[in-house]
């Protein structure tokens, strides 16, 4: 595969997407992104510009799609709106990117016959109790519950019905919660590590009991190489690494690497309809493909993340501002 575009590289897993397909690949590669507020032209700095271009614009821009995705060989499909908090004040542009975006892409992946490969989330299986031994399949209903999760559910049904009702070559990948470089500061770990760094108090929604099924960036981009490689056509894998973990666990790990006393931190308003428990089981990714996660001890990957953020101020630094002054308003409600 020689020409891969990426739709939504200057983001988290795009830009470390982008960065694994360097390191692995020959291919070249077209990043399609619009540099919303999540993206970062910063993420991409420093890489081969013989093999990586960037393209500043919209997935939901028809014209501009079907050009760039005729001469590609795949679209790896990453860019959307993907915070829950935003989808909660304002969920229209979640409806127009997640699933206006991805229904542009899949008519010009029909109109070009262009391998894809969409990049979904676990939350579109809405949530588990806590106190439930199961875990997500990909066989599990959909039960989203927020703007953010419903919105990737739909783009989920879209792909599918292309695939069954056009014979359009796509595969779709589930993931669970990803950390490591490159996350934006409103996410949860960048948001404490960053907290920390600058002075201010962490801050945990409601008590802390909701449990996430945690995953290193780089193992995620490598599952998602692999299946766009090697999937089955049509087929859905979810992506998991067997890292459950509740939110004051995380928390105060986070507190001890960095050194604070782990009752440091202010517990704020919890999230409206707070998704309880993620937990997923990636035994299709592992049989079929032979994927395993490489980061398997979270103390490390979770200091290495640290470290990253500790080096690279000048990257976040200039988010976290007006980042803090978002959750302000939210708080104040
Ligand atoms: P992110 O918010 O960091 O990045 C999204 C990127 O998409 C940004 O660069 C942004 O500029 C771009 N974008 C947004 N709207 C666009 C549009 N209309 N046209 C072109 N580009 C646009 O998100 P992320 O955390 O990197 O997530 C990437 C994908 O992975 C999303 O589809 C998300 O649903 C999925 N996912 C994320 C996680 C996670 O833990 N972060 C887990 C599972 C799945
Ligand atoms: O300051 C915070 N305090 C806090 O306790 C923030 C920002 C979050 N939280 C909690 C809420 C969640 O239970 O931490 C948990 C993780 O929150 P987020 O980082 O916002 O992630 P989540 O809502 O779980 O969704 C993430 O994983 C699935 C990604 O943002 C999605 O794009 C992905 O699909």
């Amino acid at each position: 595969m020689k020409r891969i575009l990426v739709t939504g590289g200057a983001g988290f897993i795009g830009a470390n997407f982008v960065r694994h397909l360097l390191g692995h690949s020959d291919a070249m590669i077209t990043v399609l992104d619009k540099l919303t507020y999540a993206g970062n032209r910063g993420s991409l700095h420093g890489l081969d510009e013989q093999r990586v271009q960037l393209v500043v614009g919209d997935i939901a821009d028809a014209n501009l799609v079907d050009e760039l995705v005729s001469y590609h060989d795949a679209v790896v499909h990453f860019a959307a709106e993907s915070h829950n908090d935003n989808s909660l004040l304002d969920p229209g542009r979640f409806v127009q990117t997640n699933v206006l975006g991805s229904f542009t892409l899949l008519e010009a992946v029909r109109r070009h016959d262009v391998r894809f490969h969409h990049v979904s989330t676990d939350e579109v299986y809405g949530d588990l109790a806590l106190d439930d031994a199961d875990r997500f399949t990909e066989d599990s209903a959909y039960n989203p519950s927020s703007p953010y999760s419903s919105t990737k559910a739909a783009s989920d049904m879209l792909v599918r019905a292309w695939v069954r009702s056009y014979g359009i070559r796509a595969t779709i990948s589930n993931c669970s919660n990803n950390y490591g470089p490159f996350q934006h500061v409103e996410k949860f770990i960048p948001r404490q590590i960053t907290n920390v760094l600058i002075g201010r108090r962490a801050r945990l929604y409601g008590h802390g009991n909701n449990v996430r099924d945690w995953i290193h960036v780089e193992d995620h981009c490598r599952a998602v190489a692999l299946i766009l490689e090697r999937g089955t056509i049509g087929s859905t894998y979810l992506v998991g690494a067997d890292g459950e973990r509740d939110n004051l666990s995380v928390l105060q790990l986070i507190l001890a690497r960095m050194e604070c006393d782990p009752s440091d931190f202010d517990q704020v308003i919890d999230r409206p309809g707070h998704d309880l428990r993620y937990a997923l089981d990636a035994s299709l990714l592992r049989k079929e493909l032979g994927w395993a996660p490489l980061h398997q001890d979270f103390a490390s990957g979770l200091d290495q993340t640290i470290d990253w953020y500790r080096e690279h101020r000048a990257w976040w630094e200039p988010l976290k501002a007006e980042t803090e002054r978002r959750y302000a308003l939210r708080e104040a409600i």
